[in-house]
């Protein structure tokens, strides 16, 4: 593995596209985002393509592609067809969703089991939960096969909505 810039510069000096997928709940501003990055100055535009819509962009002489992904449960099964040389995944939330605002938030760190240690502290940081203050949230470590987790993640959600809000 070369170095950082060495890498950039291999990059940079190159027509290879960094193929990037974005997704996220309906509404949450991906289109948006996408139409934001096709009318910048450095964008060319691409037509939509049905489930999947495109914009190339060229950031710091790297040329990258991003793909957005629809978000309908029927079309999720096809994401997978878009992973094979993916280079990095763009998650747009809409931070300004009034039914989801104060609920709790559990994220099920599972497959635990394929880890030797299963120290969720660093996924933890890495997600920026700890900068989250407005809802209560945790992360469970947990391997579905077996289940263990499972329960304990179930016991946290119960906890953080019946029994913390008790007056
Ligand atoms: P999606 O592609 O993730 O499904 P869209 O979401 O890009 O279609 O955006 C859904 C709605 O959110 C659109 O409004 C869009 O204008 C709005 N939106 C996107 N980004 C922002 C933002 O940063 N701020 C605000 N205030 N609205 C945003 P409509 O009314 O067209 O449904
Ligand atoms: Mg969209």
């Amino acid at each position: 593995m070369g170095s950082l810039s060495s890498r950039f510069s291999s990059y940079s000096n190159s027509n290879e596209n960094i193929r990037v997928l974005m997704i996220g709940l309906d509404g949450a501003g991906k289109t948006t985002i996408l139409d934001k990055i096709k009318t910048g100055d450095f964008v060319s535009t691409t037509p939509t393509i049905g489930w999947i819509q495109r914009a190339n962009v060229i950031h710091r002489n790297v040329h990258f592609t991003v793909w957005e992904l629809g978000s309908q449960p029927a079309i999720r099964p096809m994401w997978r067809l878009c992973f094979d040389n993916t280079k990095a995944l763009i998650f747009v939330v809409d931070c300004n969703d009034d039914e989801l605002r104060d609920v709790p938030l559990l994220v099920f760190a599972n497959k635990s089991d394929l880890l030797e240690e299963s120290d969720t502290s660093d996924m933890t940081c890495k997600l920026g939960l700890p900068k989250i203050k407005n809802r209560k949230w945790h992360v469970q470590s947990s391997c579905a096969l077996t289940g263990e987790g499972v329960q304990e993640g179930l016991e946290w959600l119960f906890q953080s909505l019946f029994v913390e809000s008790e007056p």
